[in-house]
């Protein structure tokens, strides 16, 4: 767990939406410490609210649920969704009836910020051999990040046309360790991304931002020179990581669009035949 974690409280009641998933379950346990009260949701079971928790199963595209879900909250931490590629189904159900169920839930209520889990696949149909920055045109590398982009965009019509204030965190590959060799650029510590997102929270100004969420990897795709403002600095590396993931994967067949491309195997994965 990152230093910040002995920080005062800083919240009345945040929210964190998707905290039954692998990076909701790190998040739940991090955000804790800097609010009085933590909001979870999910649609899959939360188990047992503990101490200063509060629990609630709710289905983003239940536009009376999640209207409830925002009432009484400071901020939200939204990775609810469907957070791979998937059939168009149920990305549209989450990522885009959901997301507009969200923001509209914040207008309602008048909540003021909002740190929304976007995607490195916003942009994956980018080449390895790119760095790129955030305003750099989006190029999806399937619905997925199609989803994601769209919850960038109706991010930035809330703040130009309500005031809602935005971080959209383009996250890399978020696990204990890089899986592969493409996780050596994308990887994001646990720490990092608890950095990353009280950074987010906390930045006195953030408007519409696009941040990478990736750590201070020596091979990078991404330039966050856009995202100084938020305060943002990475801590880890996927560097102590190298000589075991290269070890794994020694050969890489340079003609795979998994390889040739950012979003890795999400270029040739999903619902198209
Ligand atoms: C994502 O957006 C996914 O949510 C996650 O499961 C990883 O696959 C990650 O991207 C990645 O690109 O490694």
């Amino acid at each position: 767990m990152s230093e910040s974690t002995n920080s005062p409280r800083r919240f009345a009641r945040l929210l964190l939406t998707g905290a039954a998933g692998g990076l909701g379950r790190e998040l739940r346990r991090r955000l804790r410490p800097h609010c009085e009260h933590l909001r979870l949701s999910d649609v899959a079971d939360l188990g047992e609210a503990a101490d200063g928790e509060e629990v609630r199963q709710v289905r983003l595209e239940d536009r009376p649920a999640v209207r409830a879900l925002l009432e009484g909250v400071d901020a939200v931490v939204h990775l609810g969704g469907v957070s791979v590629e998937a059939a168009f189904d149920p990305i549209c159900d989450a990522n885009i009836v959901g997301v507009y169920n969200l923001y509209e839930a914040a207008r309602l209520n008048g909540v003021r910020r909002i740190v929304f889990a976007s995607s490195n696949h916003v942009t994956g149909f980018y080449r390895q051999d790119e760095v790129i920055d955030a305003r750099m045109p989006v190029r999806p590398d399937g619905l997925y990040g199609v989803s994601k982009a769209f919850g960038e965009n109706l991010a930035r019509l809330y703040f130009d046309r309500h005031g809602i204030e935005t971080a959209c965190l383009r996250i890399g590959s978020s696990f204990p360790e890089p899986k592969d060799r493409r996780m050596l650029a994308t990887y994001l510590s646990y720490d990092d991304l608890e950095r990353l997102v009280m950074a987010c929270l906390t930045a006195p100004v953030v408007g519409h931002s696009v941040v990478f969420g990736v750590s201070d990897n020596s091979t990078l795709w991404y330039d966050n020179r856009h995202a100084t403002h938020l305060g943002y600095r990475a801590r880890d590396s996927s560097e102590p990581f190298r000589a075991a993931v290269e070890a794994r994967q020694p050969v890489l067949d340079l003609d795979d669009p998994a390889v040739i491309y950012q979003g890795g195997a999400f270029v040739r994965t999903g619902p198209f035949e």
